[in-house]
């Protein structure tokens, strides 16, 4: 699956809110419940659980949706991952892109400049945020909101993921104001079932974005 895989809901799985143990198990519950790009987002974690939780992940997914690492280009591979999500301190995209030829390769990015140049440089998709304030990522910009979504969107001619604060409330006004797809952590962890709020999440917005 390539980028039109991008569209709808972007599903992360932090290790902020749900321990790596989980990880397979909470892919699993998702998959059934429509998600097609699913990603694994360890910080502050042991490799050798990182490559665990991706490989039960990557199981999870096999033929069924999208899986993608964040940050770690060694664990992706070693995965059998689909692509790998590099923020803007990481292996910058061109030298993952010598390891991963073939791979969905997406850039975290903050500002318009940061954006075109991922683009520029080849970047399948670019995550854009956050939206909203976030309780997930401590060291997050200022929220951007649905207008600076609106003022990026058109100057960016690859798939944008939004992230930061989106909710089942939020998600719909995201996807109108540009976005390709929208990325979730907490608005689906921390939820009671979450295969429910991910379904309720893709009812909201459909399987396609902008
Ligand atoms: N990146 P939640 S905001 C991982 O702005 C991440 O680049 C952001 O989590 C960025 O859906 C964010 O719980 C956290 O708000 C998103």
């Amino acid at each position: 699956m390539k980028p039109e895989g991008l569209t709808g809901l972007y599903a992360i799985i932090d290790s902020t809110w749900v321990s790596l143990a989980q990880a397979g198990r909470y892919t699993e519950e998702l998959v059934s419940g429509g998600v097609r790009v699913i990603q694994l987002r360890a910080k502050d974690e042991g490799s050798r659980a990182i490559l665990e939780a991706a490989r039960a992940m990557r199981s999870a997914t096999k033929d069924r949706a999208l899986f993608m690492v964040n940050d770690r280009v060694d664990i992706a591979i070693l995965s059998g991952a689909d692509g790998v999500h590099l923020g803007q301190s990481d292996i910058p995209l061109v030298e993952a892109r010598k390891l991963m030829p073939n791979a969905l390769i997406g850039v975290s990015t903050h500002n318009l400049e940061e954006a075109t140049d991922a683009a520029r440089h080849g970047a399948d998709y670019i995550s854009y945020g956050p939206i909203f304030a976030t309780q997930t990522k401590k060291d997050a910009d200022i929220p951007k909101g649905l207008e600076g979504l609106k003022a990026l969107a058109p100057s960016v001619n690859i798939p944008i993921v939004a992230i930061g604060g989106i909710t089942v409330e939020t998600a719909a006004s995201v996807i109108e104001a540009g976005a390709s797809a929208i990325a979730v952590i907490s608005d689906i962890l921390l939820a009671d079932d979450i295969k429910s709020r991910a379904v309720e999440l893709i009812s909201r917005i459909g399987r396609k974005g902008a």
